[in-house]
């Protein structure tokens, strides 16, 4: 007869190496035909920013020509991208949007 071994096991943890994601900066860039309103009322639709911080932001993208809308994971990024050159497109504007790794 074969002696029970008692059927232990050990689990062995491997080191964790939890890197958080890699975030996305979105940006809008400057152009000389979107109205200013129309970008203030974007960064507030689709960035969640109060009226008073929406128009700093489009006021730096104007003045410096780009300027970081938010940081998210890169689908959320990715969706806001699409979510801004539809409304801009729709409403005739050739605002551009995009985003890039952060760092
Ligand atoms: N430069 C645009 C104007 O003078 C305003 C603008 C700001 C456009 C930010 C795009 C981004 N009407």
């Amino acid at each position: 007869p074969v002696p029970d071994d008692g059927g232990s096991v050990v689990l062995e943890r491997l080191p964790q190496k939890a890197k958080p994601p890699q975030m996305y900066q979105v940006l809008m860039l400057n152009d000389d035909y979107t109205p200013m309103e129309f970008v203030i009322v974007v960064l507030q639709e689709f960035f969640s920013k109060d009226r008073e911080t929406a128009t700093q932001i489009m006021l730096k993208i104007h003045l410096d020509g780009k300027g970081v809308c938010g940081v998210y994971s890169r689908d959320i990024a990715a969706t806001k991208v699409d979510q801004v050159l539809e409304a801009a497109h729709k409403a005739g504007h050739p605002l551009q949007c995009v985003s890039e790794p952060v760092e």
